[in-house]
C-alpha cells in the first residue's frame, strides 16, 4: 500500500486558459499560482485484483473514475509498471469553497503513484506528471507561490515553487454563491476562448503579466498582486464573453459580488476579485481586513459562505 498523499489545491493569480496540446496538457501560457491551507486531497493506492475508485468512502463508476483510471494506464506505460490498483481518495474540497478540487486530487495521485511504485522522481517530475491529470495540478507539487512554466515539450512544462514559504499578509476568501455544476468545463471552455478576437492579445501579455506578479510577490505589495489578479482574472472572462459563440461563466450574483468589492475598496476595505471557471467570486485580502469583508458579503447576500484560506504546502506523503 502506498503511503497517503496529501496535496493542497491552489488558486491561480496568473491564469492557465488555453491548451497548446490536450493529450500532454500543455499550455500556452505561464500561470503563477498561491497553494492553499484551507483545501486537500489525501490519496491511497493499494494493490488489488480489479481497478477499483472510492471517493470519501463510496465506490465511484462514473466519468471522473473512468478519468483517473485513464491517467493510471497512462502512467503505467510512461514508467514501465502495471497491475490493478485501488484508489481512495478524500477530497478536503467542500463545495462551498467553489474551487476545483482536480488540482488537489491530481497532485495526490501522482505522488501516491510515485510512492507505490517506488519511482526514484524529484518534484520537477512529480509536476510533469501531475500536469498530464490535470493542468493546474502541476502547481499543487509546490506551496506558497508556483509557477508553472508553459515550455514547448513535456520535459519543459513543469511548475516550481518561487517562495515556499511566504511572509506576505495574503489571505483568500472563497465566496459560495452558486452550488450548481458549471456548464462549460474548463476544457471546453479553453477551447471556444481561442476563437476571440482578443485572444492573441491574452497571449502576448503573459510573459509580462507573470514578470509583474513576480516583481509583486517579491516586494510583498498586496496592492499591486491584487491589482495584477483581478484583472488578468477579467482578461480570462473577457475572452468567454467574445468567443464565437460567446459565452460567461458569470451568473447574476457574480456581478453583484464584482460590484461589492469594488465599492468596499472604494471605501477603504481593500480587497480584490479573481474568479475560475464558475460562478464563485474569491476575494483576495490582508488579515486585517478580512473579518470586515466576510460581514460585508454576509450583509449583501444571504446565508452565503465564506472559508477563508491562507498559504498552504506542497504536496506531502504522511507517515
Ligand atoms: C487555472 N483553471 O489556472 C485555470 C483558471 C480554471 C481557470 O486550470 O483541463 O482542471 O484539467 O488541464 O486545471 C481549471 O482547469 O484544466 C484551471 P485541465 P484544470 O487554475
Amino acid at each position: 500500500m502506498s503511503k497517503t498523499s496529501r496535496a493542497h489545491t491552489n488558486i491561480a493569480l496568473i491564469k492557465y486558459w488555453g491548451k497548446k496540446d490536450a493529450k500532454l496538457r500543455l499550455p500556452l501560457m505561464s500561470s503563477l499560482s498561491m497553494t492553499l491551507d484551507a483545501f486537500y486531497s489525501d490519496t491511497q493506492i493499494e494493490d488489488s485484483d480489479q481497478m477499483s475508485f472510492s471517493l470519501n468512502g463510496k465506490q465511484i463508476a462514473d466519468k471522473s473514475a473512468d478519468r483517473v483510471f485513464s491517467y493510471i494506464k497512462l502512467m503505467q506505460d510512461r514508467y514501465g509498471v502495471s497491475g490493478n490498483l485501488a484508489i481512495k481518495s478524500d477530497n478536503h474540497v467542500p463545495t462551498a469553497a467553489g474551487l476545483a478540487s482536480s488540482s488537489s486530487a491530481f497532485a495526490a495521485l501522482a505522488a501516491a503513484f510515485a510512492d507505490h511504485y517506488h519511482l526514484d522522481v524529484d518534484k520537477r517530475e512529480l509536476s510533469r506528471m501531475a500536469r498530464m491529470g490535470s493542468g493546474s495540478a502541476s502547481r499543487s507539487i509546490f506551496g506558497g507561490f508556483a509557477v508553472w512554466q508553459k515550455g514547448d515539450s513535456d520535459e519543459s512544462s513543469y511548475a516550481y515553487a518561487l517562495d515556499e514559504h511566504p511572509q506576505m499578509d495574503l489571505k483568500l476568501l472563497a465566496v459560495e454563491l452558486n452550488d450548481q455544476p458549471k456548464k462549460v468545463s474548463s476544457t471546453k471552455g479553453m477551447e471556444l476562448s481561442k476563437t476571440s478576437p482578443f485572444y492573441q492579445l491574452w497571449l502576448d501579455r503573459n510573459d509580462q503579466e507573470i514578470a509583474d506578479m513576480e516583481a509583486a510577490i517579491k516586494a510583498q505589495d498586496f496592492t499591486k498582486l491584487g491589482s495584477l489578479a483581478e484583472l488578468n482574472a477579467s482578461e480570462m472572462h473577457s475572452l468567454t464573453f467574445t468567443a464565437q459563440p460567446g459565452f460567461t461563466y458569470f451568473e447574476p450574483k457574480t456581478i453583484e459580488a464584482i460590484k461589492l468589492v469594488q465599492e468596499l475598496r472604494e471605501k477603504g476595505l481593500e480587497c480584490y476579485y479573481t474568479i475560475d471557471a464558475g460562478p464563485n467570486i474569491k476575494i483576495l485580502c490582508q488579515e486585517k481586513n478580512s473579518k470586515d469583508i466576510v460581514n460585508n458579503f454576509a450583509l449583501a447576500f444571504d446565508s452565503v459562505k465564506i472559508i477563508e484560506a491562507g498559504f498552504g504546502p506542497g504536496v506531502t506523503l504522511l507517515d
